[in-house]
């Protein structure tokens, strides 16, 4: 038998955990209690009172987030004093309140709102550690940081420190529904809404705000963009106030998203014109009177004409023209409105091969620079699209001059796994930020534009879209945990580097050992390439079905749509020509450098190819391969990665506990299967397009399967895939309707060998199927199907499709390979092939190798 790709393997024993199991509810704000003996010198000079001047609400938090913080970590209680002690103290508070206090601080300069200073100084005598801040937000921020840096093992002695945000706006936006349902949430249920009210218990709210404060996100909208227009009636004020009391003690102000419509639906006026007197007045008083629930709400957002919501087109006024109506109602309260950036025709036609969604932001936007009031925001996504696995920057960025402008980014991973895959996305979010967009000649990278430095903007900074529901570890996937952290730190300082964020993430959530903070790190440094490489490289899209889930494989439903997130492949080429000379001219959009960059095959970057520009399949790239070649690579080499990713995971037991690394190790699992999923859909899809074949003949062969539908089938019947390329052979066997159980029967005809052995299954939603495999008669595994994918399907297809391995197992020729299973409600227990490969070891340096 030829060993074909790297396998599921088991070589290491699961040794018994020596940690308590964690739920990781706490997160990176576990501090945990520091060992090491050295290290706790380091900080056994320590003082033993904390001082609080001042009594501001987020002064508390702060002061009781310090105890709690260094009583978890150095076992050592703080005694809270309210004036300063004859005795060396922590002291937190305003420079302007402490300056009473220590006229040592008489001359330091504040930092700008939110930053802070931590400084060692002596007064009368005694060392202090000053936490100060020009505003308390600040303060508490310092703290956090004084924690951070225990928490890292830093040093906290003779310091000297300032560090002040990059912007102002540092905010979240969630997706919920007042039902308590979540678009694309994919971990469980809201945390803020329940049938149709808040929640009535709010401690995860809470706790959510903690997080947030703890790296310095100050804002935060608690409801859908695809706004229900009953989130500002006088009915559910008061309870929204609720959350903001939650939030405003860690000093997180909240947003709301507004309906455009709401003049009309609940305003009991016939239109929602912008320029109508009517509404105008609508929204004076119903902003008056939201600010009377709400005194320090942040503001609104705001998505209008796009994705069939209701806007301004509807009365032929512009962007400019709504924005301003409800800006102008915020200006008295200080409110701000977020306006979406994401308006584009999802209803263009797809003939045309000049029509481009890219186009579109900057068309809506570009124009109208300048005509916006100064507390409107225009919230830009990343990418011209929408969240796909590789976009160039927006070129909006560099296209508005005299609007404040905020960046959003995504940290549910819609298009990049669901929280079912492991994809680290920060390095993604710098290649963007770190851009140089060359609005004004080098030194303008989106980061600079939206923090408003380069034209010296009032108000911008970071939008971040956050799922986190009801799942005990917030996000459903341990390790993405990473990216809401990630998002949070660079917003605060997008100069920071990927692995620094990942380190510190990692050493807070998992510990300091450093197998632990190695393997880690390295894992989610890989993990945004691993996914691209199986999904869609060369800047192709995330070739997922764009019309419903967003999640399996499925390349054609690009195509043939007015959605717009067209790749064009047919059956000469691939790509949108998106170039002035022959295509879209959306290159036209950036500034001449970048857009001579783009426009020109030789200088456009490989991993942007296919977005840019439509060529032949034989097209060879910077690296001497074809197109078509390295795509089936690629997806060749990111689910073996992917299958690593499992093998580097189990490295891991006995060095956390025990129940994170089984949930993670489950969750590997999974994402190993489901590459493979996707890397054979993908290849078999391109390969019919383009019919060329792969060079290293993988493509179409698999010469260790066995087919399901050609095995022996005993109340299972053969049924065809949608899509085609969602099955192996487009073909699998599910169980005869009305039938209750049957069997698969196949037989091993190759050498004696101990081998690995794969299913290939389908797991509904609709029922929870059983399965039993045997080897001549011997059991060698059951398992129930209960796998629950974040976007359930009901069909045997490319979401639910399912990979299950057992390992080590004896086989020799003529041995009958069986597969009993019993059906359940809905669910007929499909079976795609099994695949029988030889499992790896591990050498020394990590590189595996056919045993
Ligand atoms: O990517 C799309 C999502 C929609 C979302 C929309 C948006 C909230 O698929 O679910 O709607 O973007 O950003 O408005």
């Amino acid at each position: 038998m030829r060993e074909s790709i790297p396998t599921v393997f088991v070589l290491l024993l699961i040794a018994s955990p020596r940690a308590p199991a964690e739920t990781g509810y706490d997160a990176w704000l576990r501090y945990a209690p520091i060992d090491d003996p050295a290290v706790r010198r380091e900080y056994a000079q320590l003082p033993n009172i904390v001082v609080q001047l001042g009594d501001a609400e987020v002064l508390q938090s702060a002061q009781q987030e310090l105890t709690r913080g260094i009583q978890g970590m150095l076992g050592k209680p703080l005694r809270p004093e309210s004036s300063l002690p004859d005795a060396e103290a922590i002291v937190l508070g305003t420079l302007d309140a402490l300056r009473e206090s220590i006229p040592a601080l008489a001359d330091t300069p504040p930092p700008i709102d939110d930053g802070f200073i931590i400084k060692s100084l002596n007064h009368n005598g005694h060392k202090h550690l000053v936490i100060t801040a020009a505003n308390d937000r600040g303060v508490l921020y310092g703290t956090f940081a004084v924690l951070r840096r225990i928490a890292l093992h830093q040093p906290i002695t003779n310091l000297d420190l300032r560090d002040e945000p990059c912007a102002p706006i540092r905010f979240l936006n969630h997706w919920d529904n007042l039902d308590g349902t979540i678009e694309r949430g994919y971990a469980g249920e809201s945390i803020f809404w329940e049938i149709g009210h808040v929640a009535k218990d709010l401690t995860r709210v809470r706790d959510y705000a903690r997080l947030m404060a703890s790296v310095g996100i100050n804002g935060c909208s608690i409801n859908n963009v695809n706004a229900d227009v009953r989130v500002i009636t006088p009915e559910l004020l008061p309870e929204v106030a609720r959350i903001a009391a939650e939030f405003r003690r860690w000093g997180v102000r909240m947003l709301i998203s507004l309906n455009f419509a709401s003049p009309r639906e609940i305003g009991g006026i016939q239109t929602f014109d912008p320029l109508d007197p009517a509404a105008v007045a609508f929204w004076k008083s119903k902003v008056d009177e939201v600010y009377g629930a709400i005194p320090d709400l942040a503001g609104f957002v705001l998505k209008a004409d796009s994705e069939g919501r209701l806007g301004p087109s509807n009365y032929g006024r512009t962007h400019a023209d709504a924005a301003n109506a409800i800006a102008r109602a915020l200006k008295p309260h200080g409110g701000v409105l977020f306006y979406r950036g994401f308006v584009y025709d999802h209803r263009m036609d797809w003939h045309d091969l000049k029509n481009d969604r890219a186009v579109a932001a900057y068309n809506n936007f570009h124009r109208l620079d300048g005509l916006f009031e100064d507390n409107v925001i225009i919230q830009i996504k990343h990418g011209p699209i929408d969240f796909q696995v590789r976009e160039p920057p927006s070129p909006l960025f560099a296209g508005l001059e005299k609007t404040n402008q905020a960046i959003e980014l995504q940290i549910t991973q819609e298009y990049l796994g669901q929280q079912r895959h492991l994809c680290y996305v920060v390095p993604m979010w710098k290649e963007v930020l770190d851009f140089e967009m060359q609005a004004r000649g080098p030194g303008t990278p989106v980061k600079q534009l939206v923090a408003g430095r380069t034209f010296k903007r009032p108000l911008g900074g970071f939008v971040g879209v956050s799922n986190v529901g009801r799942d005990a570890n917030w996000l459903a996937h341990h390790l993405a945990l990473a990216n809401l952290y990630g998002f949070g730190r660079l917003a605060w300082n997008p100069d920071l580097s990927s692995r620094e964020i990942a380190e510190e993430w990692t050493r807070q959530t998992f510990g300091d050992d450093p197998l632990v903070v190695d393997t880690i790190v390295d894992m989610l440094l890989r993990s945004w390439p691993i996914y691209e490489s199986y999904t869609g490289p060369l800047g192709i899209g995330t070739l997922t079905d764009i019309i419903h889930v967003h999640f399996g494989p499925a390349p054609e439903s690009s195509e043939y749509n007015g959605w717009g997130q067209w790749h064009r492949a047919n059956e000469t080429g691939v790509g949108m020509d998106r170039t002035v000379a022959t295509g879209t001219s959306f290159t036209a959009q950036y500034r001449p450098p970048v857009a001579t960059q783009f426009e020109s095959l030789d200088t456009c970057p490989d991993d942007l190819l296919l977005f840019f520009h439509h060529v032949p399949y034989t097209q060879k790239l910077h690296n001497g391969k074809t197109v078509i070649q390295h795509f089936y690579d690629e997806h060749y080499a990111g689910a073996a990665a992917a299958a690593y990713l499992v093998e580097e995971w189990k490295k891991l037991a006995g060095h956390i506990d025990d129940q994170r690394f089984q949930e993670v190790l489950a969750r590997l699992d999974y994402q190993a299967g489901h590459a493979q999923v996707w890397r054979d859909a993908i290849c078999n899809w391109f390969h019919r397009r383009s019919r060329i074949d792969d060079e290293k003949g993988r493509v179409g062969h698999h010469p260790n399967r066995l087919e399901a539908e050609d095995a022996t089938l005993d109340g299972y019947v053969v049924t065809g895939i949608t899509p085609w390329e969602a099955a192996s052979n487009s073909k699998a066997a599910q169980l005869l309707e009305g039938t209750n159980t049957g069997a698969i029967r196949f037989t091993y005809k190759g050498e004696p060998i101990t081998a690995n052995l794969h299913i290939q299954y389908f797991d509904e939603e609709d029922g929870i199927s059983k399965y039993k495999i045997f080897i001549s008669d011997k059991l060698i595994g059951e398992w129930q199907a209960n796998n629950h994918i974040p976007t359930p399907s009901n069909l045997p297809d490319a979401h639910t499709s399912i990979r299950r391995t057992i390992s080590n197992v004896q086989l020799k020729s003529g041995d009958e390979i069986r597969i009993e299973a019993t059906a359940n409600a809905g669910e007929r227990a499909a079976v795609d092939y099994i695949e029988i490969t030889l499992p790896l070891i591990l050498d020394s340096a990590g590189e595996s190798r056919s045993r």
